[in-house]
């Protein structure tokens, strides 16, 4: 078996880089040129150019496709929306096309999507089904949305062997301090080891999210890529949410010295959904699959990683 990641050079693609590897599949992975990826063959690549990705396509001849690559922030999306849609959607768009165009025909291609792509939901619709509508509340969300759409086209289409995963949030060391575990938890690390007073900036704690730790998400990844059923839509989380207070609390109760908590207003999104949580009884069917670290392992583990990069960074 031979999987190509393409986007690998990001947080889950590392992890998922290590996941197939172990289980006896011939990795390769692309990134962006200036990134690094360790652990298998690696190719740079920009998912603008379509023509670059067929190439890429006709000469590894894949048995599996891991589209990854995206502009993953929903923070980042406010600030940047043309730029995620470029990525997202014309990006998606170019891979789909390459797939179609390339001289093996019969690659399978697992797309990531995300549970933002729910949107606004009503709090009676959680557990969120994969036929629940979407009304995605926040540009990420929407290109998301919009590059799922595209590999349902395909998937009819052309009959291409497309799977759509719905991935909730996930978390777990070397994750970037924009999402919301890792921020916290390098906040606190910097404030352990006195590099900033001891003061907590967040934003919105009342949301509800379902978080689930990258080490499972990419073991699902796996196991849809071996067992999913092509042309369908997974969402891929623990399927119980908990507000970011709790997590904060968790990450405090960990803290080596007391830290204050301060309201930023800069950490607040011009929308946020309250409750996101999804039912996963679909790839639990399909693929035997469910979350099994725990959030405070995760926490614990994030928390170490910058305990450890930051005290490493300090040293002179
Ligand atoms: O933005 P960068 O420099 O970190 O690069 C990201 C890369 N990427 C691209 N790759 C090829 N062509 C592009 N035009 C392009 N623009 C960005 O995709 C990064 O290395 C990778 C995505 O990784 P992360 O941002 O770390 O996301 P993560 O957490 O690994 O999520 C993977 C997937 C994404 O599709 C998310 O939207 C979804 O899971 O939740």
């Amino acid at each position: 078996m031979k999987a190509l990641i393409i986007g690998g050079g990001g947080f889950v693609g590392k992890y998922l880089i290590k996941e197939l590897s172990g289980n006896g599949t011939e990795v390769c992975a692309t990134c962006l040129p200036g990134e690094s990826i360790g652990g298998c063959a690696a190719y740079t690549l920009d998912i603008l150019k379509k023509d670059d990705i067929t190439a890429l396509l006709d000469e590894l001849m894949p048995d599996i496709v891991y589209h990854l690559a995206a502009q993953s922030s929903v923070a980042v999306s406010w600030r940047k929306p043309q730029l995620t849609a470029e990525i997202n959607v014309v990006g998606t768009i170019n891979v789909l096309e390459a797939l179609r165009e390339a001289r093996r025909q019969d690659m399978r291609l697992i797309m990531i999507g995300s549970g933002e792509e729910y949107g606004f939901i009503r709090r009676e619709a959680c557990p969120l089904s994969e036929s629940e509508p979407l009304h995605p509340g926040n540009i990420y969300a929407a290109t998301k949305a919009c590059g799922e759409m595209m590999g349902e086209i395909y998937a009819r289409a052309y009959k291409k062997d497309i799977i759509m995963v719905r991935a909730f949030n996930h978390s777990g060391p070397g994750q970037s301090e924009v999402f919301v575990i890792s921020d916290f938890c390098r906040q606190t690390a910097q404030i352990e080891l006195g590099l900033k007073k001891p003061e907590i900036c967040v934003g919105n704690l009342s949301a509800m999210r379902d978080f689930t730790d990258v080490r499972d998400v990419v073991r699902a990844y796996r196991l849809l890529g071996d067992r999913g059923v092509s042309g369908r839509i997974y969402n891929v989380g623990r399927g119980s949410a908990v507000t970011i207070q709790s997590i904060l609390d968790t990450i405090l109760s960990l803290a080596s010295l007391p830290i204050e908590v301060k309201t930023d207003p800069a950490r607040m999104r011009a929308s946020d959904i309250p409750v996101i949580e999804p039912d996963v009884s679909r790839i639990y069917a399909d693929t035997g699959w469910r979350a099994e670290i725990t959030i405070e392992q995760t926490i614990q583990d994030t928390l170490d990683f910058w305990r450890e990069g930051l005290r490493q960074q300090d040293t002179p």
